[in-house]
């Protein structure tokens, strides 16, 4: 069998940034930010780029660093170090049976792995110390996929939230606890690098998804906001002919050992409140569901069981 086509789409890094939301002074202020770093950042690539680029036009197009992380059962082999600022993160999953996703998890307060592995042996809640601030969401053996995130300085971790399951299972064993987690170090020499420019924003609250634009067929990059209170995540689902979101929802809340009712096309991991990231995606049309898959504080269910998903149609 060939192995699964996935997402191809590179995310769109230029100088010029356009935002989707053009509302309120906030906005305002971080275009000029923005307009600053680009500034600074097309500095930097004309003196790495002497002799390569002519101009510091608008023409120039400066891909993201890279960050790769590969994922197997059960480990993830990637640097322990990198550049703050906008940073490409690409999942590759060279497991042989399991899905795998990675989610960077900012420590702060001082709190480190262990501090980490500890909470999550007591609780599976993530604490409020552990930052979520996006990742590759699940993906088959042999698929790769990006996100781009923005990284601030300091102490981080990759995480495997994907779960083993048994058959049978509700619940299981989450990949992070049979060792797919490792520390990243983010320093703080900054890339210098834009933000990518995006082709739509999609905000993630309690309980609910808000799309600023349908998404359409081909390649795009969806801009992730983290609006809370709590830490969401999206994951992106292609329906099988004849099947509906609640066919999903009930295989989600499942134990999982019947037939998909849809495709699992990654996503983004969590994003706690107030942080935000890119998903590249390429789309065929069909029917698509969004879901959260994030557990909630107050009764531990899915957030997809609190009404947090969102159904559309690409054609
Ligand atoms: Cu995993």
């Amino acid at each position: 069998m060939a192995p699964p086509r996935w997402r191809t789409a590179r995310p769109r890094v230029k100088r010029r940034i356009v935002r989707q939301q053009p509302n309120s002074s906030q906005s305002g202020g971080s275009m000029s930010r923005y307009a600053k770093l680009c500034r600074l950042g097309c500095r930097a690539l004309a003196a790495a780029l002497v002799g390569l680029l002519a101009s510091c036009g608008d023409e120039v197009v400066a891909p993201a660093p890279e960050l790769l992380v590969i994922g197997t059962e059960y480990a993830f082999e990637a640097p322990q170090q990198t550049a703050s600022g906008i940073v490409t993160v690409r999942l590759r999953n060279n497991g042989v049976e399991e899905l795998h996703n990675v989610a960077v998890v900012r420590l702060t307060h001082d709190h480190t792995l262990q501090d980490f592995v500890e909470s999550k042996a007591r609780d599976p809640i993530s604490p409020a110390w552990a930052v979520h601030v996006g990742g590759v969401e699940s993906i088959p053996p042999g698929a790769e996929a990006d996100v781009v995130l923005d990284l601030s300085p300091g102490p981080h971790l990759l995480v495997c939230y994907h779960e083993l399951r048994q058959p049978g299972e509700i619940r299981g064993q989450p990949h992070h606890a049979l060792g797919m987690i490792a520390p990243l170090e983010v320093t703080g020499r900054p890339t210098n690098v834009p933000e990518p420019e995006s082709d739509a924003t999609l905000a993630m609250f309690d309980y609910g998804f808000s799309l600023s634009k349908p998404l359409v067929e081909g390649p795009q990059v969806l801009h992730v906001i983290g609006a809370g209170p709590q830490d969401h995540n999206v994951l992106l689902w292609r329906l099988a002919e004849g099947r509906s979101p609640a066919d999903l929802i009930e295989w989600l809340e499942s134990d999982r050992t019947s037939a998909r009712p849809a495709q699992p096309l990654g996503g983004m991991t969590a994003l706690s409140a107030g942080e935000q990231a890119y998903l590249p995606l390429n789309l065929e049309p069909g029917e698509y569901v969004l879901v959260c898959l994030v557990s909630d504080r107050e009764d531990h269910r899915f957030h997809v069981s609190h009404g947090m998903a969102l159904e559309f149609s690409v054609s």
